[in-house]
Protein backbone atom coordinates (compact mmCIF):
# COMPACT_ATOMS: atom_id res chain seq x y z
CA UNK A 1 0.00 0.00 0.00
CA UNK A 2 2.90 2.46 0.67
CA UNK A 3 4.20 2.16 -2.82
CA UNK A 4 0.92 3.74 -3.72
CA UNK A 5 2.07 7.13 -5.93
CA UNK A 6 5.33 6.06 -5.78
CA UNK A 7 7.14 8.16 -7.54
CA UNK A 8 10.19 8.15 -10.13
CA UNK A 9 13.07 7.18 -8.62
CA UNK A 10 15.02 10.70 -8.97
CA UNK A 11 12.50 13.08 -8.92
CA UNK A 12 11.10 15.42 -6.72
CA UNK A 13 9.05 12.89 -4.18
CA UNK A 14 6.39 15.36 -3.25
CA UNK A 15 5.83 16.96 0.70
CA UNK A 16 4.90 13.77 2.16
CA UNK A 17 8.38 12.24 1.18
CA UNK A 18 10.65 15.09 1.44
CA UNK A 19 9.69 16.08 4.69
CA UNK A 20 8.97 12.87 6.26
CA UNK A 21 10.79 13.16 9.57
CA UNK A 22 8.73 15.95 10.21
CA UNK A 23 5.16 14.64 9.29
CA UNK A 24 2.14 12.28 11.28
CA UNK A 25 3.11 9.48 8.83
CA UNK A 26 3.97 5.65 9.16
CA UNK A 27 5.25 3.27 6.52
CA UNK A 28 2.25 1.84 6.19
CA UNK A 29 0.39 5.17 5.62
CA UNK A 30 -0.45 5.04 1.43
CA UNK A 31 1.09 8.22 -0.06
CA UNK A 32 -1.34 10.37 -2.27
CA UNK A 33 0.43 12.78 -3.52
CA UNK A 34 0.56 14.74 -6.90
CA UNK A 35 4.44 15.56 -6.47
CA UNK A 36 3.36 18.98 -4.76
CA UNK A 37 5.92 21.40 -3.19
CA UNK A 38 9.35 22.19 -4.70
CA UNK A 39 7.90 25.68 -5.58
CA UNK A 40 10.35 28.75 -6.69
CA UNK A 41 11.93 30.81 -4.67
CA UNK A 42 12.44 33.88 -6.65
CA UNK A 43 14.88 36.64 -5.66
CA UNK A 44 12.26 39.67 -6.49
CA UNK A 45 14.87 42.38 -7.77
CA UNK A 46 12.73 44.98 -9.52
CA UNK A 47 9.94 44.41 -7.40
CA UNK A 48 12.59 45.22 -4.69
CA UNK A 49 13.24 48.85 -5.89
CA UNK A 50 10.01 50.03 -4.72
CA UNK A 51 11.07 48.27 -1.34
CA UNK A 52 14.82 49.86 -0.85
CA UNK A 53 17.06 48.30 1.73
CA UNK A 54 15.41 45.36 2.15
CA UNK A 55 15.85 42.31 0.11
CA UNK A 56 12.47 40.48 -1.22
CA UNK A 57 12.04 36.80 -1.96
CA UNK A 58 8.46 35.28 -3.53
CA UNK A 59 7.35 31.63 -2.48
CA UNK A 60 5.54 30.92 -5.89
CA UNK A 61 3.15 28.78 -4.77
CA UNK A 62 0.69 28.76 -7.48
CA UNK A 63 3.17 26.56 -9.14
CA UNK A 64 1.41 23.56 -7.28
CA UNK A 65 -0.23 21.10 -9.11
CA UNK A 66 -3.87 22.59 -8.72
CA UNK A 67 -2.13 26.49 -8.56
CA UNK A 68 -2.18 26.99 -4.99
CA UNK A 69 -0.54 26.46 -1.51
CA UNK A 70 -3.39 24.44 -0.19
CA UNK A 71 -1.82 20.92 -2.26
CA UNK A 72 0.87 20.73 0.47
CA UNK A 73 -1.97 19.97 3.28
CA UNK A 74 -4.59 18.49 0.92
CA UNK A 75 -1.38 15.64 0.22
CA UNK A 76 -1.39 14.73 3.69
CA UNK A 77 -5.26 15.30 4.78
CA UNK A 78 -6.18 12.77 1.67
CA UNK A 79 -3.25 9.75 2.72
CA UNK A 80 -4.88 10.09 6.32
CA UNK A 81 -8.26 9.54 4.73
CA UNK A 82 -6.89 6.84 3.00
CA UNK A 83 -5.44 5.29 5.39
CA UNK A 84 -8.11 5.76 8.19
CA UNK A 85 -10.68 3.88 5.71
CA UNK A 86 -12.84 7.47 5.55
CA UNK A 87 -15.52 6.97 2.52
CA UNK A 88 -15.64 10.08 1.20
CA UNK A 89 -14.82 14.00 1.68
CA UNK A 90 -16.35 17.26 2.35
CA UNK A 91 -14.66 20.68 2.78
CA UNK A 92 -15.90 24.10 3.23
CA UNK A 93 -14.36 26.33 0.38
CA UNK A 94 -13.60 29.82 -1.24
CA UNK A 95 -12.34 27.76 -4.07
CA UNK A 96 -8.55 27.07 -3.80
CA UNK A 97 -9.27 24.13 -0.93
CA UNK A 98 -11.84 23.13 -3.49
CA UNK A 99 -9.98 22.63 -6.14
CA UNK A 100 -7.44 21.20 -4.22
CA UNK A 101 -9.43 18.79 -2.35
CA UNK A 102 -11.22 17.64 -5.83
CA UNK A 103 -7.78 16.76 -7.51
CA UNK A 104 -6.47 14.83 -4.19
CA UNK A 105 -9.45 12.80 -3.97
CA UNK A 106 -9.57 11.49 -7.69
CA UNK A 107 -5.73 10.62 -7.06
CA UNK A 108 -7.11 9.02 -4.05
CA UNK A 109 -10.31 7.49 -5.70
CA UNK A 110 -12.65 9.31 -2.82
CA UNK A 111 -15.81 10.92 -3.61
CA UNK A 112 -15.72 14.63 -2.71
CA UNK A 113 -17.99 17.58 -2.01
CA UNK A 114 -17.42 20.62 -1.44
CA UNK A 115 -19.75 23.76 0.11
CA UNK A 116 -18.97 27.33 -1.56
CA UNK A 117 -20.61 30.51 -0.66
CA UNK A 118 -22.85 31.18 -3.70
CA UNK A 119 -21.28 33.45 -5.94
CA UNK A 120 -18.27 34.12 -3.91
CA UNK A 121 -16.27 31.46 -5.55
CA UNK A 122 -13.46 32.69 -8.78
CA UNK A 123 -14.22 31.14 -12.09
CA UNK A 124 -10.81 29.09 -12.60
CA UNK A 125 -11.02 27.62 -8.94
CA UNK A 126 -15.04 26.66 -9.94
CA UNK A 127 -13.69 25.14 -12.95
CA UNK A 128 -11.41 22.97 -11.23
CA UNK A 129 -13.94 21.63 -9.16
CA UNK A 130 -16.29 20.52 -11.54
CA UNK A 131 -13.43 19.55 -13.94
CA UNK A 132 -12.10 17.27 -10.92
CA UNK A 133 -14.97 15.26 -10.70
CA UNK A 134 -16.03 17.31 -7.06
CA UNK A 135 -19.82 17.41 -5.94
CA UNK A 136 -20.30 21.15 -6.02
CA UNK A 137 -22.73 22.43 -3.77
CA UNK A 138 -23.81 26.43 -3.67
CA UNK A 139 -25.18 27.31 -1.03
CA UNK A 140 -26.81 30.71 -0.05
CA UNK A 141 -24.66 32.43 2.28
CA UNK A 142 -20.90 33.04 3.05
CA UNK A 143 -17.73 30.76 2.97
CA UNK A 144 -18.28 31.40 7.34
CA UNK A 145 -21.72 29.72 7.26
CA UNK A 146 -20.61 26.94 4.91
CA UNK A 147 -17.66 26.06 6.97
CA UNK A 148 -20.14 25.82 9.94
CA UNK A 149 -22.20 23.71 7.76
CA UNK A 150 -19.61 21.36 7.39
CA UNK A 151 -18.07 21.24 10.35
CA UNK A 152 -21.57 20.25 12.07
CA UNK A 153 -22.00 18.08 8.91
CA UNK A 154 -18.95 15.87 8.44
CA UNK A 155 -19.54 13.39 11.93
CA UNK A 156 -23.02 13.05 11.13
CA UNK A 157 -22.85 11.77 7.32
CA UNK A 158 -19.38 9.89 8.70
CA UNK A 159 -17.64 12.04 5.52
CA UNK A 160 -13.69 13.09 6.19
CA UNK A 161 -13.60 16.98 6.80
CA UNK A 162 -10.69 18.44 4.92
CA UNK A 163 -10.57 21.76 5.68
CA UNK A 164 -8.20 23.37 7.67
CA UNK A 165 -9.69 22.16 11.03
CA UNK A 166 -8.07 19.08 9.94
CA UNK A 167 -4.78 18.94 11.59
CA UNK A 168 -3.25 16.79 8.64
CA UNK A 169 -3.71 20.07 6.84
CA UNK A 170 -1.87 22.66 8.60
CA UNK A 171 1.05 19.65 9.12
CA UNK A 172 1.19 19.54 5.65
CA UNK A 173 1.22 22.59 5.13
CA UNK A 174 4.13 23.75 7.62
CA UNK A 175 6.57 22.38 4.96
CA UNK A 176 6.51 25.86 2.66
CA UNK A 177 8.36 27.03 5.77
CA UNK A 178 10.74 24.20 5.54
CA UNK A 179 11.47 25.01 1.85
CA UNK A 180 12.10 29.01 2.32
CA UNK A 181 15.00 27.61 4.99
CA UNK A 182 16.31 25.24 2.66
CA UNK A 183 16.47 27.69 -0.02
CA UNK A 184 17.88 30.20 1.83
CA UNK A 185 19.91 28.33 4.10
CA UNK A 186 18.43 30.80 7.16
CA UNK A 187 14.90 31.98 8.32
CA UNK A 188 14.08 35.32 6.81
CA UNK A 189 13.59 38.12 8.97
CA UNK A 190 10.24 38.36 8.06
CA UNK A 191 7.62 36.34 6.44
CA UNK A 192 5.00 38.12 5.13
CA UNK A 193 1.61 36.42 4.49
CA UNK A 194 -2.07 36.85 3.35
CA UNK A 195 -4.59 35.61 5.66
CA UNK A 196 -7.99 34.25 5.47
CA UNK A 197 -8.97 31.76 7.39
CA UNK A 198 -5.50 31.72 9.06
CA UNK A 199 -4.51 28.10 8.86
CA UNK A 200 -1.30 29.02 6.75
CA UNK A 201 0.04 31.56 9.00
CA UNK A 202 -0.21 29.04 11.92
CA UNK A 203 1.32 25.95 9.74
CA UNK A 204 4.14 28.64 8.89
CA UNK A 205 4.83 29.46 12.23
CA UNK A 206 5.26 25.92 13.06
CA UNK A 207 7.58 25.04 10.12
CA UNK A 208 9.66 27.34 11.60
CA UNK A 209 9.83 26.73 15.45
CA UNK A 210 10.30 22.98 14.11
CA UNK A 211 13.19 24.16 12.03
CA UNK A 212 14.42 26.20 14.60
CA UNK A 213 14.49 23.60 17.33
CA UNK A 214 16.23 21.48 15.30
CA UNK A 215 19.33 23.43 14.73
CA UNK A 216 18.43 23.73 10.51
CA UNK A 217 17.93 27.73 10.73
CA UNK A 218 19.26 30.00 13.45
CA UNK A 219 16.73 32.26 14.08
CA UNK A 220 12.78 32.80 13.67
CA UNK A 221 11.05 34.97 11.28
CA UNK A 222 8.66 37.97 12.00
CA UNK A 223 5.12 37.10 11.16
CA UNK A 224 3.59 39.52 9.45
CA UNK A 225 -0.21 38.43 8.26
CA UNK A 226 -2.10 40.75 5.57
CA UNK A 227 -5.85 41.09 5.72
CA UNK A 228 -7.87 42.35 3.75
CA UNK A 229 -9.40 45.50 4.50
CA UNK A 230 -12.99 44.61 4.51
CA UNK A 231 -12.64 41.12 5.79
CA UNK A 232 -9.91 41.97 8.63
CA UNK A 233 -11.26 40.57 11.77
CA UNK A 234 -7.46 39.92 13.02
CA UNK A 235 -6.71 43.50 12.63
CA UNK A 236 -10.00 44.42 14.30
CA UNK A 237 -9.83 41.96 17.06
CA UNK A 238 -13.14 40.60 16.45
CA UNK A 239 -14.71 38.39 13.80
CA UNK A 240 -16.40 40.15 10.63
CA UNK A 241 -20.18 39.65 9.99
CA UNK A 242 -20.21 40.29 6.52
CA UNK A 243 -16.56 40.42 4.73
CA UNK A 244 -15.87 41.95 1.58
CA UNK A 245 -13.40 42.41 -1.04
CA UNK A 246 -12.54 41.51 -4.26
CA UNK A 247 -9.88 39.14 -2.83
CA UNK A 248 -12.38 36.41 -2.63
CA UNK A 249 -10.27 33.72 -1.25
CA UNK A 250 -9.58 35.69 1.77
CA UNK A 251 -13.46 36.93 2.03
CA UNK A 252 -13.57 35.09 5.48
CA UNK A 253 -15.20 37.12 8.58
CA UNK A 254 -13.89 34.31 11.48
CA UNK A 255 -10.79 32.67 10.82
CA UNK A 256 -11.24 29.12 12.24
CA UNK A 257 -7.44 29.10 13.22
CA UNK A 258 -7.98 32.24 14.85
CA UNK A 259 -6.02 31.15 18.29
CA UNK A 260 -2.66 30.04 15.87
CA UNK A 261 -2.64 32.93 13.95
CA UNK A 262 -2.57 35.19 17.06
CA UNK A 263 -0.22 32.80 18.54
CA UNK A 264 2.08 33.26 15.77
CA UNK A 265 1.92 36.80 15.66
CA UNK A 266 2.74 36.99 18.94
CA UNK A 267 5.38 34.62 20.17
CA UNK A 268 7.32 35.83 17.27
CA UNK A 269 6.91 39.65 17.49
CA UNK A 270 5.10 40.04 14.15
CA UNK A 271 1.61 41.49 13.98
CA UNK A 272 -1.39 41.78 11.50
CA UNK A 273 -2.24 44.38 9.55
CA UNK A 274 -5.11 45.80 6.85
CA UNK A 275 -4.54 46.52 2.89
CA UNK A 276 -7.16 48.26 0.22
CA UNK A 277 -8.82 46.30 -2.66
CA UNK A 278 -7.13 49.03 -4.46
CA UNK A 279 -3.56 48.54 -3.14
CA UNK A 280 -4.09 44.67 -3.60
CA UNK A 281 -4.81 45.19 -7.27
CA UNK A 282 -2.06 47.60 -7.54
CA UNK A 283 0.70 44.91 -5.91
CA UNK A 284 -0.91 42.26 -8.33
CA UNK A 285 -0.38 44.26 -11.35
CA UNK A 286 3.34 45.13 -10.09
CA UNK A 287 4.10 41.84 -9.80
CA UNK A 288 3.09 40.70 -12.62
CA UNK A 289 4.46 43.93 -14.37
CA UNK A 290 7.57 43.96 -13.15
CA UNK A 291 8.71 40.12 -12.23
CA UNK A 292 6.50 38.43 -14.38
CA UNK A 293 4.45 36.69 -11.79
CA UNK A 294 0.74 36.13 -12.10
CA UNK A 295 -1.06 35.36 -8.96
CA UNK A 296 -4.62 35.75 -7.59
CA UNK A 297 -5.16 39.40 -5.88
CA UNK A 298 -5.36 37.57 -2.48
CA UNK A 299 -1.40 36.65 -2.51
CA UNK A 300 -0.35 40.39 -3.78
CA UNK A 301 -1.56 41.02 -0.02
CA UNK A 302 2.00 40.23 1.26
CA UNK A 303 3.27 42.55 -1.27
CA UNK A 304 0.89 45.25 -0.64
CA UNK A 305 1.70 44.97 2.46
CA UNK A 306 5.17 45.13 2.16
CA UNK A 307 4.98 48.25 -0.03
CA UNK A 308 2.41 49.65 2.21
CA UNK A 309 5.22 49.79 5.08
CA UNK A 310 7.64 51.11 2.81
CA UNK A 311 6.38 54.41 2.11
CA UNK A 312 4.93 55.03 5.66
CA UNK A 313 8.75 54.39 6.61
CA UNK A 314 8.11 51.37 8.65
CA UNK A 315 10.21 48.35 7.08
CA UNK A 316 13.03 47.72 8.46
CA UNK A 317 16.32 48.17 6.70
CA UNK A 318 18.86 45.56 5.76
CA UNK A 319 16.25 42.54 6.19
CA UNK A 320 15.44 39.47 3.98
CA UNK A 321 11.85 39.24 3.61
CA UNK A 322 10.06 35.84 2.34
CA UNK A 323 6.26 36.61 0.77
CA UNK A 324 4.41 33.69 0.27
CA UNK A 325 2.78 33.94 -3.00
CA UNK A 326 -0.50 31.74 -2.72
CA UNK A 327 -2.49 31.02 -5.72
CA UNK A 328 -2.07 31.32 -9.07
CA UNK A 329 -3.35 34.31 -11.19
CA UNK A 330 -5.12 32.47 -13.76
CA UNK A 331 -7.83 31.18 -10.70
CA UNK A 332 -9.44 34.63 -11.27
CA UNK A 333 -9.15 35.88 -14.45
CA UNK A 334 -11.99 38.53 -14.00
CA UNK A 335 -10.53 40.22 -11.51
CA UNK A 336 -7.64 41.20 -14.24
CA UNK A 337 -10.17 43.03 -15.83
CA UNK A 338 -10.66 45.86 -12.78
CA UNK A 339 -7.76 46.80 -13.91
CA UNK A 340 -6.42 45.92 -17.45
CA UNK A 341 -8.75 46.90 -20.68
CA UNK A 342 -9.37 43.73 -23.18
CA UNK A 343 -7.70 44.44 -26.37
CA UNK A 344 -9.16 46.11 -29.41
CA UNK A 345 -8.97 44.46 -32.45
CA UNK A 346 -6.96 46.51 -35.40
CA UNK A 347 -6.94 45.54 -38.81
CA UNK A 348 -4.64 42.62 -40.24
CA UNK A 349 -1.70 45.11 -41.43
CA UNK A 350 1.99 45.86 -40.36
CA UNK A 351 0.89 49.76 -40.75
CA UNK A 352 -1.87 48.96 -38.31
CA UNK A 353 1.03 46.67 -35.61
CA UNK A 354 3.21 49.71 -35.97
CA UNK A 355 0.63 52.31 -34.83
CA UNK A 356 0.47 50.25 -31.82
CA UNK A 357 4.13 49.42 -31.37
CA UNK A 358 5.03 53.71 -31.57
CA UNK A 359 2.30 54.20 -29.17
CA UNK A 360 3.76 51.73 -26.38
CA UNK A 361 7.47 52.49 -26.96
CA UNK A 362 6.77 55.95 -27.17
CA UNK A 363 5.56 56.04 -23.36
CA UNK A 364 8.56 54.46 -21.94
C1 LIG B 1 -4.90 32.14 -2.59
O1 LIG B 1 -9.78 27.77 -0.31
O2 LIG B 1 -9.83 29.46 2.67
O3 LIG B 1 -5.34 31.97 6.01
O4 LIG B 1 -11.31 27.76 1.21
O5 LIG B 1 -6.93 30.59 -1.39
O6 LIG B 1 -4.80 29.60 5.46
O7 LIG B 1 -7.07 30.52 5.00
C2 LIG B 1 -8.36 29.84 0.86
C3 LIG B 1 -7.51 30.69 1.47
C4 LIG B 1 -4.61 32.92 0.97
C5 LIG B 1 -5.73 32.30 3.03
N1 LIG B 1 -4.41 32.89 -0.35
O8 LIG B 1 -5.10 31.22 3.68
C6 LIG B 1 -10.23 28.16 0.76
C7 LIG B 1 -9.48 29.20 1.53
C8 LIG B 1 -5.18 32.11 -1.13
C9 LIG B 1 -6.20 31.34 -0.57
C10 LIG B 1 -5.60 32.18 1.57
C11 LIG B 1 -6.43 31.40 0.81
P1 LIG B 1 -5.59 30.79 5.13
Amino acid sequence: MATRDAPPPRAWRGVIEEFRAYLPVTPRTPLVTLLEGATPLLRASRLGRHLPGIEVYLKCEGQNPTGSFKDRGMTLAMSKALEEGSRAVLCASTGNTAAAAAAYASRAGLPCFVVVPAGGVAVGKLVQAMAQGARVVPVEGSFDEALRIVRESAPRFRLTLVNSVNPYRIEGQKTGAFEICDALGRAPDVLAIPVGNAGNITAYWRGFVQYHRDGRSAALPKMWGFQAAGAAPLVLGHPVERPETVASAIRIGRPASWDGAVAAARDSGGGFEAVTDEELLAARRLLAVEEGVFVEPSSAAPVAGLLKRAREGRLPGGIVAACVLTGHGLKDPESVLRTERRPEAVPATPEALERVVDEVLAVR
